[in-house]
């Protein structure tokens, strides 16, 4: 559900800039004969000539639409020109793509906080450039007035017939009376202006813009007048610009929220909300709503260049669906080495670590339609390397799968099942931040994984599910880049679904693998939360962990790391955890260098890589997502004040020696932050450890055992 968010100041200039045709023109820019030619990008699938994803304005004057696929396109537009996306691992290579929108948030980020918004969308606060050129060279005093500017679509400005538009324009941006805030955003039409001529000539791409007091409504009116125009929306035409729009056209109210209102409160425009009180708004959305119906939105631009999560997804219509947990797997391993490389790639030239693992799917049963039942999407802690990720996404997609059957899962016939099919499969990486530099940003780095996870009081069923994204906004998914191939709606797709018995084979490797699930140790992360919790309360006493401590111990996501853990049995129990050797030695303000016994719980989390370690490893994403943001602010802006109720009394529970901590925990770290861990562990080394202590504490497990 949105945040209401009050206006901060009427006195902003944000634009919002959106690529046109954006994948067209990356391919134009490769192939220049395209240029001016009806184009479309076609999505690598080849059924009916492949979808289309993107489509040239050229193109659209013909009728043909982005819904359509390669053949029907060919129908209303034969002379059209369709371009396949690159391929890379029998998928989308989104590369191109991604490389061009970083060349164009480059030349925009210079004049102001730039927020990478998508691949091809980027808002900008250009408050202070236009505050700046109001002072030195204000709109009214401008004699020379570029094309481009003259060009601006001001909403509001009445254009008469057979009246020049260029000169109403000029009229509007020279206006002696204009209030303060229509001359800052006079300002920002020629700052803007500019910053499109300077994209246009370094890339040779077009894009739009909206210009406007804040965020909702500059990304309101930058698709306004396409391509390669700008829209104003001065503060007196807001009424008049959300009386006419239609529920549906508001980003945030195209999904469910926007049907309801429709529905519920008989709303067909934006302005229709107006009539209803706070209260009653309320109780549908926060006063988000009051407040969108009146165009308040106070959103920051957030400054940030790089994208928010990585993903990468393909879809498999029709025929292509996937039936057997081998051909899951196949393509799972694919789809992870791409995540990965880029998550090492970020790592590398941003330093950037991402915490989350998401595996999203789509998927018919036999007997129910494909949109009667949703496959949940999963999440764990992310562990970095090729391997790790793509056990853990195998093991998202098993619980996932056992769970969109509804646990029925008995007989089959043969390797191929007729009882589902998997007709997408994504995953992605999210919550990603910067790696703090130095040694003692190790500490950092560790205190920023203290995660607080509302999802820790969740109930059992929902333990593991990532629910749809937190945002009601569709276009919020796209924020971090992510690149998941269109979706497929294929005819055929669920000719396979006719009986409603789900059944398969004893041989079925998904029955294998489904046992293997369901025989996990009470204990283990695949549980649920609730899991975590009983064994945190019944099992671990001494730990005292309240009913709302936030803090889940279960972390190992893998399956390997599952039944090590299952191995472990009953000694588990009482894990510490090197987050919170790091939090207490946060807490304590002692020095690394004069201590060297301190708390620890469940090391394993640390293997994790910076998991956050009291995050459920299978979790609801938009459960924790709040609460775990809150936490790590607080965490960023003073390390170890990340309170959790009776943490204090955990530090105090347990001790360990250093020593004891497993090397190989350690070598699953980034390697710049081994290093650093190697030589902070050197100099505390100490050859005799104590064999009374190995036995009395968790962290014996994660050593070396004989016994496993
Ligand atoms: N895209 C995609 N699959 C979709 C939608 C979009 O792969 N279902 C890709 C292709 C688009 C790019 O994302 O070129 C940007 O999407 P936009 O929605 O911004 O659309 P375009 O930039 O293509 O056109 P417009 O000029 O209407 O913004």
């Amino acid at each position: 559900m949105p945040v209401a968010k009050r206006e901060t100041s009427d006195g902003r200039v944000i634009a919002h800039v959106d690529m046109d045709c954006f994948y067209v023109q990356v391919e134009q820019r490769k192939q220049p004969n395209l240029r001016g030619l009806p184009t479309a990008v076609i999505q690598y699938n080849s059924f009916k000539g492949g979808a289309l994803i993107a489509v040239s304005y050229e193109a659209r004057n013909f009728g043909v639409k982005r819904s359509m696929r390669g053949d029907e396109a060919k129908d209303v537009c034969p002379q059209i020109h369709l371009v396949q996306v690159p391929v890379a691992r029998g998928k989308a290579d989104l590369n191109s793509y991604r490389n061009a929108g970083s060349e164009v948030v480059s030349i925009l980020s210079k004049k102001g906080r730039c927020e990478r918004a998508s691949i091809d969308e980027v808002y900008l606060d250009l408050t202070d450039a236009a505050e700046t050129m109001l002072l030195e060279m204000p709109p009214e005093a401008r004699e020379d007035i570029e094309e481009e500017v003259l060009k601006s679509h001001v909403l509001g400005l009445e254009i008469k017939e057979g009246i020049d538009a260029k000169e109403e324009v000029r009229k509007w941006i020279r206006r002696g009376d204009a209030t303060y805030q229509d001359k800052l955003l006079a300002c920002g039409a020629f700052i803007v202006a500019n910053l499109r001529m300077q994209v246009l000539k370094d890339t040779e791409f077009t894009c739009s813009a909206g210009i406007a007091h804040n965020k909702m409504l500059a990304k309101l009116a930058s698709g306004m007048n396409k391509p390669a125009q700008q829209t104003v929306v001065p503060q007196s035409s807001v009424g008049g610009l959300l009386e006419s729009l239609p529920i549906k056209k508001m980003k945030q109210l195209g999904g469910k929220l926007g049907s309801s209102l429709q529905s519920d409160l008989g709303c067909k425009t934006v302005g229709d909300l107006l009539q209803f009180s706070e209260e009653k708004l309320h109780q549908h959305c926060s006063n988000w709503l009051w407040n969108i119906a009146r165009g308040i939105n106070g959103e920051e631009v957030e400054g940030r260049l790089l994208p928010k999560s990585h993903g990468s997804g393909k879809t498999f219509p029709g025929p292509q669906a996937l039936k057997t947990l081998a051909s899951v797997q196949h393509w799972l391993n694919e789809l992870c080495e791409e995540l990965s490389e880029r998550l090492q790639s970020d790592l590398n030239l941003n330093k950037r670590i991402a915490h989350t693992l998401t595996l999203h799917a789509r998927a018919y049963k036999k007997g129910e339609s494909d949109s009667l039942r949703k496959f949940p999407s999963k999440s764990c802690p992310l562990r970095y390397g090729t391997t790790k990720i793509q056990e853990d996404a195998l093991t998202l997609f098993q619980a996932a799968l056992r769970e969109f059957l509804g646990f029925c899962i008995s007989k089959t016939h043969g390797n191929e099942n007729n009882n589902w099919g998997v007709t997408s499969l994504s995953v992605s990486a999210s919550k990603i931040v910067p790696i703090p530099s130095g040694t003692h940003s190790i500490v950092k780095y560790f205190g920023g994984q203290v995660p607080s996870s509302s999802s820790f009081n969740q109930p059992l069923g929902n333990a593991f599910d990532e629910a749809v994204p937190s945002s009601p906004s569709g276009s919020e998914n796209c924020s971090g880049l992510i690149s998941y191939e269109l979706q497929q709606n294929y005819p055929g797709g669920d000719t396979e679904i006719k009986n409603s018995e789900a059944c398969l084979h004893e041989q079925d490797p998904l029955c294998n693998l489904s046992r293997k699930v369901d025989s996990l140790p009470k204990e283990s992360s695949l549980e649920s939360p609730a899991g975590s919790e009983d064994r945190t309360t019944k099992s671990e006493p001494y730990r005292e962990l309240p009913a709302k401590d936030p803090r889940p111990l279960s972390s190992t996501p893998s399956l390997k790391a599952v039944e090590k853990k299952k191995t472990a049995g009953n000694n588990l129990k009482g894990n510490c955890s090197i987050m919170d050797f790091f939090n207490n030695y946060q807490n304590s303000q002692s020095s690394l260098e004069h201590k060297n016994v301190t708390n620890a719980h469940d090391v394993k989390t640390a293997s994790s890589f910076g998991l956050p370690s009291t995050m459920d490893s299978y979790s609801t994403c938009n459960q924790i997502e709040q609460p775990a943001e809150r936490c790590r602010e607080e965490i960023d802006s003073n390390v170890g004040e990340c309170s959790v109720p009776n943490m204090s009394q955990r530090r105090q529970a347990w001790d360990y020696n250093i020593d004891e901590i497993d090397h190989s925990v350690i070598e699953e770290l980034p390697p710049e932050i081994q290093q650093e861990f190697q030589a902070w562990l050197r100099p505390h080394k100490r050859p005799n450890v104590p064999n009374s202590k190995r036995g009395s504490s968790i962290t014996h497990y994660f050593l070396p055992d004989k016994s496993r």
